[in-house]
């Protein structure tokens, strides 16, 4: 394996506990991490399986399951309290800097247990940053049987972030966390060169004839419009929101609805989807890892959601020059700009998400307006290695030791590389 040169001058040792699976969070854990072990820190992931989006080898970054007893008891998953002794055992045989916890639930509180674990016997103590992500601060952050531990082991936390600053007020207000923890928005970000529009306009034909499963002439594949939608299929999506669109615009144009993701809405929205008569409309395509093909060959990118915490799926389809049609809720107007890159219309009013969709797919200039500002602004403002920064200049100014100008990794501890 290639050795990086660190980038960085003050190289960290960081643990990270994340959701492995296709979340947004899981996402944005695995890119940060990455991108971090390639300006030098050494990360660690913490997962109870292997992370989609890791290879490790290629991201020079190590990955240790965490390890689940064999005889759970009945409804009392063990995984937060495994993650808590897989912590404090790394901590004991690396000098973890700070712990990077992403979504709070359950990670917080794993990461404040191992910190009494290692305290207890004596052994030096990891900082602890957790990022908020969103339902770890609406829908399930704020349910009152896991409020108090959740606003306790947030407040131990040395920094806090959010992807947005709507998250940011929520959290105080919903959590009811005191003002003394330094919080930071840090936005959420996209490989722009990855997540990059499409340059290869008639490739849009074999893609759609792959999904149909049948070969459409060029003309067919021009006149197709495309919507797609990904998620994790939960009721917070709004799903049905989009089906009911569909139901509309099929009516007028040669509509297809892309469904990406996988969850527990997925089997009742497959059969409403047969019961109303959609399935040659919609598309329930899976997980898939990496559909920036797909992206590409999309003309409208909606989110109806209930909520967002920032919209990480949205933030992609801009990348890749994909107007977004999405609720006005949440940090959805922090990533979409009304207007500008997409339209934001209140949640549930699928009439005006309609118009909204319908003006786009019928006028040219509207959309390649939008394309190439929807572009624009993620390339401004959403680009990953300004924002990677922001993470490591938080890392390193609560690693700085308070009294002495030396730094953690550079002075009487080995050295990473
Ligand atoms: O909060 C969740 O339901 C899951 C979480 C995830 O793991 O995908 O999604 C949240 O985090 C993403 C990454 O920061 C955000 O882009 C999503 O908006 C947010 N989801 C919600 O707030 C519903």
């Amino acid at each position: 394996m290639h050795t990086p040169s660190p980038t960085c001058g003050h190289p960290l040792r960081i643990a990270v506990a994340s959701f492995p699976s296709l979340g947004g969070s899981g996402k944005v854990a695995s890119e940060l991490g990455r991108a971090l072990a390639h300006r030098g820190h050494e990360v660690h992931f913490l997962c109870y399986e292997q992370p989609a989006w890791i290879d490790a080898a290629r991201d020079r970054l190590q990955v240790h399951r965490v390890l689940l007893p064999d005889y759970p008891l009945p409804n009392l998953g063990a995984y937060p309290l495994a993650l808590s002794s897989s912590l404090s055992s790394l901590c004991e045989r690396v000098p973890i800097d700070l712990i990077h916890l992403h979504y709070a639930i359950p990670h917080t509180t794993s990461a404040y247990l191992a910190k009494q674990i290692l305290s207890s016997r004596g052994l030096p103590v990891p900082k602890l940053v957790t990022t908020l992500h969103g339902t770890d601060v609406t829908l399930v952050g704020s349910d009152p049987a896991l409020l108090p531990i959740h606003r306790f082991t947030l407040e131990q936390c040395d920094g806090l972030t959010s992807p947005s600053d709507y998250l940011r007020q929520t959290a105080y207000r919903a959590l009811g966390l005191s003002s003394h923890i330094p919080f930071s928005v840090i936005p959420n970000f996209v490989d722009a060169e990855h997540f990059s529009p499409a340059k290869h306009p008639l490739q849009r034909r074999s893609v759609l004839s792959g999904i149909l499963g049948h070969e459409l002439s060029l003309t067919e594949s021009n006149t197709l419009r495309v919507l797609l939608h990904s998620s994790n299929f939960r009721p917070v999506k709004r799903i049905d929101d989009l089906l009911t669109l569909t139901q509309t615009l099929r009516n007028e144009l040669p509509v297809l609805l892309l469904l990406i993701g996988d969850g527990p809405e997925r089997p009742r929205l497959e059969q409403k989807v047969r019961e109303c008569g959609l399935a040659s409309s919609v598309y329930f395509l899976g997980q898939q890892l990496d559909f920036v093909s797909l992206l590409r060959q999309s003309d409208v990118f909606v989110l109806p959601s209930e909520l967002e915490g920032f919209g990480l799926s949205a933030l992609e389809a801009l990348s890749c020059g994909v107007p977004v049609v999405a609720s006005n809720i949440g940090g959805l107007p922090e990533v979409i700009s009304d207007g500008q890159t997409g339209f934001l219309h209140p949640v549930g009013d699928t009439a005006t998400m309609t118009s909204a969709v319908r003006k786009l797919l019928t006028d040219e200039k509207l959309w390649a307006n939008m394309s190439q500002a929807a572009r624009h602004s993620v390339e401004q403002s959403f680009q990953r290695d300004p924002l990677v920064l922001r993470y490591e200049e938080l890392f390193l100014s609560l690693c700085r030791p308070s009294d002495s100008t030396t730094w953690p990794g550079t002075s009487n501890r080995r050295s990473i590389f």
